[in-house]
């Protein structure tokens, strides 16, 4: 008897053992706020996954900047600090011009055109990620970017010296090249750096000046520029990634492109609910005339030869492919 009791206790911590050091956690890195529909979206992704794994993977979600800030997530997952994170893929040109396709002014401007140069350009994206040690899940873009301002802007003239708020190097450059003065700011500190005075204008979705609630720093203006629709992507950490079974993998795989198809719809309702509470919030919403529209135009094809250059071979072949 005691030997049977001793056997079953070996066979259970056993059993118990070998369930532990299978189960793995992941900690996904997410910059935007929790009511942002980009972390709703990676938060049901990851609890479709957890549920469905059967104890082999949980994953739990940090919004808002709260285990990584915006700027530091992509280097988090790449060492492993992060085995999941999401990042703004046109703020890393740096690590790949590829990466900022997505913010070429007037590429693509609609949800049809953001998606077909999403599908020319995935492969090769995916491909020098994981040269990187990254593994591609899914990208889903952000509502068409308009220009905020302080000020009432009716001409170039207008835009001339303004404190713009920049998120990544195509933005700058559209600052640059307008004559605005650039500071790269992340999301997350947009209501304070308006607040404080320390920009007075900048391109972003309607989403995100509502999250912000930029009405209530002073900012009056909005004007739908909606010239490009960059992206925020989801990324693993390939060792961590190789830790999991096949099994787990393919889920994952499942359940990013259905997170993807989820994500593009809740983007286009937003292009649309958003625009509405800016107005509904009280401020003037409505579009760059004719001589604005062709100045942003005319900086769009310079910064597509710039980034041509930069691109070189991989970058022409996407081209041609969109
Ligand atoms: N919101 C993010 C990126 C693009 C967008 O619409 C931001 O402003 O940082």
């Amino acid at each position: 008897m005691r030997i049977i009791k001793y056997f079953i206790s070996i066979l259970t911590s056993l059993l118990l053992l070998s369930s532990v050091s299978y189960a793995e956690k992941w900690d996904m890195a997410l910059a935007y706020g929790a009511g942002n529909f980009h972390s709703a979206n990676a938060t049901e992704f990851a609890k479709n996954v957890t549920e469905k794994s059967g104890g082999k993977l949980t994953i739990v979600t940090h919004p808002g900047g709260s285990l990584f800030k915006g700027g530091e997530i992509f280097r988090a997952v790449r060492t492993g600090q992060a085995p999941i994170g999401e990042r703004f893929m046109s703020a890393l040109g740096k690590e790949d011009p590829l990466l900022e396709i997505d913010s070429l002014p007037f590429l693509a401007t609609s949800y049809t055109d953001a998606m077909k140069l999403y599908k020319a350009s995935k492969a090769e994206i995916a491909k020098s990620l994981d040269a990187k040690g990254l593994v591609f899940l899914y990208a889903v873009p952000w509502p068409a970017q308009g220009l905020y301002s302080k000020k009432e802007i009716n001409s170039v003239a207008d835009l001339k010296g303004l404190k713009f708020r920049a998120y990544n190097g195509a933005t700058i450059r559209i600052a640059e090249l307008t004559g605005m003065a650039p500071t790269k700011i992340e999301a997350a500190e947009i209501s304070q750096a308006f607040s404080t005075g320390a920009v007075e204008s900048m391109i972003t979705s309607p989403t995100t000046g509502k999250n912000s609630k930029i009405w209530e720093n002073g900012v009056k203006y909005f004007y739908d520029i909606a010239a490009w629709f960059p992206k925020n992507m989801i990324i693993a950490n390939k060792k961590a990634w190789n830790k999991l079974d096949k099994e787990t993998q393919d889920l994952i795989m499942k359940e990013a492109a259905l997170a993807e198809r989820k994500g593009w719809q809740l983007s286009k309702m937003g292009n649309k609910n958003d625009k509405k509470a800016l107005a509904d919030a009280g401020m003037s919403v409505g579009k760059v005339n004719s001589a604005l529209k062709q100045h942003f135009e005319k900086v769009g094809s310079q910064m597509a030869s710039e980034w041509t250059k930069k691109a070189g071979a991989r970058g022409q072949s996407v081209l041609s492919a969109y």
